[in-house]
């Protein structure tokens, strides 16, 4: 275990993840000095803690001994680089728990569907007896789990979290699916996918998709797949019966699991896969697919309003989690559907929209890369607020007809998250007369 008594660290970025590490640095007797480049800010940190706001300047940040830093400050940052080069170990919180956490660990990540598969493989343990609990990328500060009671750690981690990880060793890690995203912070897909693929390095089942090759690992652990093929050897499913088959042997049937989707059954294979290999019974893992609830803001339905079907997918912030979203609702549609997109795309390129867009009756975009995406449909709308694209998707849809906030993009050009767009989403909903 790491000894860090006296030990001069700077905490970088001071959100969820910076103030949890000043708290546990300065419970472990380490000398905390902490930075954010936002210029003003709320925190709640014990006043001997020196905070510095403002600019990242390379001299202070030189002259620690360890750098904390925090996934949302790039890697790239000028001033990170120079203590890099100066000699100082930059870490980030995952890295920091994998050094004082004594208990097995499930590790998942992919572009999409990793809360989903994180809160279920953790409600299908806990529904086996075995004490899990889950944080990371999900909202939970890792850090935070230390000071509770379990027996398996569940972590959803983001591409920024595997960059600054190194000792994780996970009993078994999962790369879901590979689509663009966050390739304003990577040159390009591959870069941002062999950061995702790190999660196999040391761990000792790693879980895979056949849908997507990209998720294939490269070196030579133990293997297991999931995917929508009859496969006997691995996770399988059989369409005809419905049933989502483990080694041979029906496993769950899919008329018993509260989520729906083809991107489910995936989710569902890899939640299981995970939560066998750290202890789950079979009834476990059914019970848990019967009475999961699905996570607000993923095809949540808010409101039937004459006739017409409001859902909520404000957490749809990249391409693949849209398409995913079109593909899974169109079938339940009998009339047309009405998407409302846009937002900060992060580099992506929308052309790989195109195909689903087609399934799509009306387009209205907003936010920073609206116009991007409604130049690719013909007769779309573009509008300067989520309300305004509420009241102009009421105008035009009849009874039959859904309305799906969709973004395929981040919301931070012009909400605090994906929650509080939802949520305006779901307000401006509820408001029509
Ligand atoms: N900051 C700087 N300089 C910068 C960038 C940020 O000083 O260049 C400061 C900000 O001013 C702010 C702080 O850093 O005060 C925010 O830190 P952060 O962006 O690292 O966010 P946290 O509040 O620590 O939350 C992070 C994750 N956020 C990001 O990775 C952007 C949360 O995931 C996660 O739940 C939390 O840690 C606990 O582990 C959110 C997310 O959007 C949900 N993740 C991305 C995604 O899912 O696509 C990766
Ligand atoms: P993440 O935590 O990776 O953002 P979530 O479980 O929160 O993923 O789901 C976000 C959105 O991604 C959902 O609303 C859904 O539209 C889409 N999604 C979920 N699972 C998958 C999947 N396996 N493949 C593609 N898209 C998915």
């Amino acid at each position: 275990m790491l000894n860090l008594a006296n030990k001069q660290v700077a905490v970088v970025g001071l959100g969820l993840t910076g103030q949890s590490c000043v708290h546990f640095l300065l419970a472990q007797g380490a000398s905390v000095s902490a930075y954010d480049s936002r210029e003003s800010l709320n925190l709640c940190l014990p006043e001997h803690v020196q905070v510095r706001l403002g600019a990242f300047e390379a001299s202070t940040l030189c002259q620690a001994q360890m750098i904390l830093l925090s996934p949302g400050v790039a890697l790239a940052e000028p001033a990170i680089q120079a203590a890099i080069h100066a000699g100082v170990e930059v870490i980030g919180d995952i890295e920091l728990f994998a050094r004082f956490n004594q208990k097995p660990v499930l590790a998942i990540t992919g572009s999409n569907g990793k809360s989903t598969v994180t809160s279920l493989v953790t409600d299908m343990l806990n529904a086996s007896g075995v004490k899990a609990i889950m944080g990371g990328n999900i909202g939970t500060p890792v850090l935070e789990l230390l000071n509770s009671d379990y027996e398996v750690a569940v972590l959803e981690l983001s591409s920024f979290q595997l960059e600054t990880t190194q000792s994780l060793t996970p009993l078994a890690a999962t790369v879901l699916n590979i689509s663009a995203d966050h390739l304003d912070r990577y040159s390009g897909l591959e870069a941002y996918r062999q950061v995702k693929l790190s999660i196999y390095q040391d761990a000792g089942l790693c879980v895979f998709s056949r849908e997507d090759e990209l998720t294939q690992p490269q070196g030579g652990s133990r293997m297991l797949s999931f995917g929508l093929d009859n496969l006997d050897a691995d996770m399988g499913f059989d369409a005809d019966s419905g049933w989502i088959r483990y080694q041979g042997q029906p496993l769950v049937e899919l008329a018993d699991c509260s989520l729906v989707g083809q991107h489910n059954v995936l989710n569902i294979q890899a939640a299981a896969a995970l939560a066998l290999a750290a202890g789950a019974s079979i009834e476990g893992v059914r019970q848990a697919c019967r009475t999961f609830k699905n996570l607000p803001h993923r095809c949540e339905l808010v409101r039937v309003h004459r006739g017409v079907r409001w859902v909520d997918d404000s957490k749809g912030t990249n391409i693949g989690a849209t398409l995913a979203a079109i593909d899974g609702l169109r079938s339940q549609v009998k009339g047309k559907l009405v998407l409302i997109a846009g937002g900060d795309g992060k580099g992506a390129d929308f052309n790989e929209l195109l195909p689903a867009l087609d399934k799509v009756d009306k387009l209205i975009c907003l936010g920073k890369d609206g116009a991007a995406i409604a130049s690719l449909k013909a007769d779309s709308s573009l509008v300067s607020s989520l309300d305004e694209a509420v009241s102009l998707a009421n105008g035009w849809a009849q009874s039959g007809d859904m309305v799906l906030l969709s973004p395929a993009c981040a919301s931070l050009d012009m909400f605090k998250n994906y929650h509080h767009r939802g949520q305006v989403f779901a307000s401006a909903v509820e408001a029509l007369l």
